[in-house]
């Protein structure tokens, strides 16, 4: 229950009005991350068939003291989302950066995490910053002087159509400006039946990920959705090489959204995540596109994921 109503996003009420209006009703993958979102989500990165996270990992683990033979001393690292517990210790330990700055739009989420990475590294100074990075911000002014490398692993770029991945690449490289570096994680095309298993696995956490967006439809938005009437579905579209994530009608659904009536017959689906795979070439072209030029490449021996830096 929501302790009080000004709590809601007004643009979340927003996007799930207009997106379940659409021809092709969809909702933005964004508010998939309420609290328990973001819990499902982190469960979900433990799990066996889920293999970004293992994968980026453990690459990072072999290629750190490459990619810090390549960026210069006293860096400013900027990581585009609050950090993992994981993966971020990896890079400051190799890269030793001068400051640190994690941006993230949960402010309680970034400061807990930036506490912690400030304990872990005395000598390097930690300036969180609060904000939504696919929208403009500004960086603290203190580290104008300093070289920066932007950090965006876990194939988050992924979740943002071509388009807007485009965008956000490019907004990176204003932001950090021209010969900075960027260190990026990219998830790989691969057989359908691996990426289907890793978006739909038996234990049902991806599942339960995708379901909870109609559980905050109904607490945020006074909604009435029935939730036994829609079940997770993960395709793969091969012409837009993606995964999507649906929520697909198990029979002809009626329900009240923020006083708005929908209707959904049995078989009809809301769309409510892409995931996008890049072969080598296109995850090049993609970052050339952005205004990145690619300096180093590294895929684990399976070739499932890869880390490329760029420079801008
Ligand atoms: C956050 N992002 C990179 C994940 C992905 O693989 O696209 C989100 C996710 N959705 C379902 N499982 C994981």
């Amino acid at each position: 229950m929501l302790e009080t109503a000004e709590r809601v996003d007004p643009a979340f009420r927003e996007d799930v009005l207009a997106g379940l209006s659409a021809p092709i009703p969809a909702v933005p993958a964004r508010w998939l991350y309420d609290r328990r979102g973001s819990e499902l989500f982190d469960e979900i990165t433990r799990l066996p068939s889920y293999y970004p996270t293992q994968t980026e990992t453990a690459l990072l683990k072999q290629i750190l003291p490459g990619v810090a033979s390549r960026v210069p001393s006293g860096t400013a690292v900027v990581e585009f989302g609050a950090g993992s517990a994981t993966k971020t210790p990896l890079l400051l330990e190799a890269v030793r950066p001068a400051v640190y700055v994690p941006v993230d739009i949960s402010g309680d989420y970034l400061r807990e995490s930036a506490a912690e990475i400030a304990g872990l590294f005395p000598s390097i100074r930690v300036e969180p910053v609060v904000a939504d990075f696919a929208r403009p911000f500004e960086l603290p002014e203190s580290i104008s002087a300093f070289p920066k490398l932007g950090f965006f692993p876990g194939s988050t770029i992924g979740n943002f159509v071509p388009r807007t991945a485009t965008d956000l690449l490019r907004s990176f490289r204003d932001l950090l400006g021209v010969g900075s570096q960027l260190l990026i994680g990219m998830d790989r095309v691969k057989p359908i039946n691996r990426l289907l298993a890793a978006y739909d696995e038996p234990e049902g956490v991806t599942a339960a990920f995708n379901l909870n967006l109609l559980e905050r439809i109904n607490r945020e938005l006074d909604g009435d959705i029935p939730l036994d009437a829609f079940r997770h579905e993960a395709r793969w579209n091969d012409i837009l090489s993606r995964i999507e994530m649906h929520l697909v009608a198990t029979r002809d659904v009626s329900f009240t959204i923020a006083d708005r009536r929908f209707s959904f017959a049995s078989g009809s689906s809301i769309h409510t995540e892409n995931s996008h795979k890049y072969g080598p070439r296109g995850s090049r072209v993609l970052l050339l596109a952005g205004g990145w030029t690619p300096i180093a490449e590294w895929n684990d021996s399976a070739g499932d994921f890869a880390v490329i830096l760029s420079e801008a």
